[in-house]
């Protein structure tokens, strides 16, 4: 007997992902672990007799000689499958996108960096020209958007849009993708949403914006995620965390969510016990306080995670300044020979004005060449401080329409940042 499985509280990738394998190895049954996320559970109460999955008390793992694991890569992310670990002779074959070491010892496995584990499965169907009906073209394609944030989160590749691609020529259905892929956003999460609001607070680690939440919450609440993402989203900070402490479970659910992959949520919730990837993450802490494990996440976030960078790590220094009584001639020279096209000019070390080559537009008479560079000067100077961050120096060139900002720290100019080093700052940050 062959089974397919992947991880408890299965999402769209996960599921998809099972179905495609069953595609691929049509003796294989699909088994799905009890706990569903609620919006695969609601595309499954409608397409139940489609996809016809076990759950484990169906299946006698005594007969399973091949196991087929999606989108995990650890025995204690699936549900009730410890008894296959002692099998001997299983034939184990894994796909997924977690590239972390999980503790399943595959025979066979395909692990790759791609946006969903849905896209390495399409990527054999295609191999295989294998025909799909648009059901399951669309639900390989939520399993892609899903994970991939609609093909928008950074971490998408050119292959999951191959494959998107793919699977819309297959007639994959965006409408019925739309209606499942909705968060389910209930009126106990706006409560609680409200809640975190009421009292949220930002902080500055190493540069980055963090906020972390405590809320009680009585009884189990669905996709509290879906909440942890809109508070990210209100807040606008680089990485939010919602703690929730059930009081009669003596338990906290920790869940993560980043903005950015400056702050490795996975990483962090690892070392909780947990798992997750860069942007989003969760853990369960039995028996610890909330403040406790407030605690422990800026622990984590201050012993772990790379600083963010500054302005000051991008700015160019020395910097060359001409004086204001130099002569517009003087200046001529000094961009001509440096290759620049704009020049700080001081007085006593402070920023008074920038001189441009635009600037020498404004001449009327070649002998305004021998007058002093204050005459054409732009006086009204937009500066920086050294701490503030690239996208900060992003948006003020972008508002202000300037392609340089003198550094400035107590009145002194320390360097300058000008566009090219923010574009190569933001390109640099993206994989090869
Ligand atoms: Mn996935």
């Amino acid at each position: 007997m062959q089974i397919v499985t992947t991880h408890k509280n299965t999402d769209f990738d996960g599921f998809a992902s099972v179905v495609a394998a069953t595609l691929l190895f049509p003796e294989a049954q699909a088994v799905l672990p009890k706990a569903l996320n609620p919006n695969v559970k609601a595309f499954l109460s409608i397409h139940k007799d489609l996809f016809e999955p076990h759950t484990c008390e169906e299946i006698n793992l005594k007969h399973v000689r091949r196991l087929i694991v999606v989108d995990a890569g650890s025995w204690n992310r699936l549900d009730r499958m410890e008894a296959l670990k002692a099998h001997r002779d299983l034939d184990i074959r894994v796909w997924d996108h977690h590239l972390e070491k999980g503790s399943i010892r595959a025979g066979w496995s395909c692990i790759e960096p791609v946006g969903a584990t849905t896209t390495l499965l399409v990527r054999e169907l295609r191999r295989q020209h294998k025909i799909l009906t648009p059901m399951q073209a669309t639900l390989l394609l939520t399993g892609i958007y899903e994970d991939t944030g609609n093909l928008a989160f950074p971490a998408t590749t050119a292959e999951d849009a191959y494959a998107a691609g793919w699977l819309l020529e297959r007639k994959a259905d965006l409408n019925i993708l739309n209606t499942f892929l909705k968060p389910a956003y209930s009126e106990a999460h706006q409560a609680i949403l409200f809640q975190m609001l009421q009292h949220a607070k930002r902080t500055r680690i190493k540069g980055h914006r963090i906020s972390i939440n405590r809320v009680a919450i009585d009884g189990h609440v669905d996709s509290l995620a879906v909440i942890v993402r809109m508070y990210l989203e209100i807040l606008n900070v680089d990485a939010a965390f919602g703690v929730f402490s059930e009081g009669s479970k003596d338990r906290c659910i920790v869940i993560g969510r980043s903005q950015n992959e400056s702050i490795n949520i996975g990483s962090i919730m690892r070392r909780m016990g947990g798992g997750g990837h860069p942007r989003a993450g969760s853990a369960q802490l039995k028996g610890a306080s909330p403040h406790a494990v407030e605690d422990r996440i800026l622990e984590l976030i201050r012993g772990h995670q790379p600083a963010s960078a500054q302005v000051s790590d991008l700015m160019s220094f020395p910097v060359h300044t001409v004086a204001t009584d130099a002569s517009m001639e003087e200046v001529a020279l000094i961009l001509r020979a440096k290759g620049i096209s704009g020049i700080p000019v001081v007085s006593g070390g402070g920023v008074v004005g920038m001189i441009s080559r635009r600037d020498f537009r404004k001449m009327r008479k070649e002998s305004q060449i021998r007058s002093p560079v204050r005459a054409f000067m732009a006086t009204d100077v937009l500066t920086i401080e050294p701490g503030k961050s690239p996208s900060q120096a992003a948006q003020l060139m972008v508002t202000h329409d300037v392609g340089r900002l003198p550094v400035v720290e107590n009145g002194q100019i320390i360097g300058i940042i000008t566009r090219s080093d923010v574009m190569r700052y933001f390109y640099d940050l993206l994989p090869d």
